[in-house]
């Protein structure tokens, strides 16, 4: 392997979308999509909410049911490495059914343990923004909380699912590769590729289910951090396959409700190797390596 020479470089990247190259470089990594936006979304249940929309204060009505209610189903559903981190979560960052933790706090807490780290960001992000930050094992988390008529689901990402859903997740060695790798692999990806690792992550990340002692269990943010879908995917209402990367990529979906189909992973290794190999046939003029000492990319000619 050799770094690929300035001059090459330049020619190749020509054709190639930006991406960033060096931690920094995230902060262009900011462009928002307005779909799920109260303001603008006739069908956000916060549209006809003056006071939701404009901040005020809703915590405790959704939070403390949506904390009690999840806390009360994982020890049955979730993972054990969600279980895990949860219990250190609650005894060491602040999480209980009464608080919203700060998000430096439990940055503090990911970056001993995996070296993620999560930074707020204003909106919901494009996914080659969002997904280009998961390369540099940064997480950007919506900060708005759901509408309280509607705890037990909502469509879009909000501090619940950020915190309960993927936090825990990303505390976890193997869990926080993966979600590198799938940022790694959208690196300068076509728009077509995005779109194909966007599902994937969809069926994993947030939807994926695993076994443990031959036990359906789930370890999708956006299960773990809804009671209706929790119950919903571990019920014998919707279809669940094994996760194949070629089969989940191209799996239609939708993000108003409950998914009909899920992918079961046999472990998170084995989801692990499967999503290399996915990302190896992804056709780039070049492949990418992370420097964890200086947090930035480098490019490497394809042998
Ligand atoms: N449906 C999830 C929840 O209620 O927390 C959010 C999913 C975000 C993709
Ligand atoms: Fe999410």
């Amino acid at each position: 392997i050799k770094r690929v020479s300035e001059d090459v470089r330049s020619t190749k990247e020509d054709k190639l979308h930006w991406f960033p190259r060096k931690i920094s470089e995230l902060d262009k990594c900011h462009h928002l999509v307005t779909k799920f936006d109260p303001d603008l979304d006739l069908d956000h249940p916060g549209y006809s909410d003056q006071a939701y929309r404009q901040h005020v204060p809703n915590i405790c009505a959704a939070q403390k049911e949506v904390y009690t209610t999840l806390k009360s189903l994982y020890p049955t559903h979730a993972c054990k490495e969600h279980l895990e981190a949860f219990y250190l979560l609650e005894k060491f960052c602040g999480y209980n059914e009464n608080n919203i933790p700060q998000l430096e706090d439990v940055s503090r807490f990911l970056k001993e343990r995996t070296g993620f780290q999560v930074r707020p960001v204003a909106g919901l992000l494009s996914a080659r923004d969002f997904l280009a930050s998961l390369a540099f094992r940064v997480f950007q988390c919506t900060q708005y909380i759901r509408h309280a008529s509607s705890p037990m689901h909502s469509p879009e990402p909000d501090c619940c699912h950020e915190l309960l859903g993927h936090v825990p997740m990303l505390a976890d060695k193997t869990f926080a590769q993966f979600s590198q790798d799938i940022g790694l692999a959208s690196l300068g990806a076509t728009d077509e590729e995005i779109e194909k690792l966007s599902t994937l992550y969809w069926f994993t990340v947030e939807f994926g289910l695993c076994k443990q002692n031959g036990i359906i269990k789930a370890y999708g943010a956006g299960l773990l951090s809804s009671y209706g879908e929790l119950i919903h995917s571990l019920s014998d209402e919707p279809e669940v396959r094994d996760f194949d990367p070629d089969a989940a990529a191209v799996q239609p979906y939708q993000d108003q409700s409950y998914q009909p189909v899920y992918f079961v992973s046999e472990s998170f290794s084995d989801a692990k190797t499967k999503l290399r190999s996915y990302a190896a046939r992804i056709r780039r003029p070049f492949s990418v390596k992370y420097d964890p000492y200086t947090h930035s990319i480098e490019l490497l000619d394809n042998p």
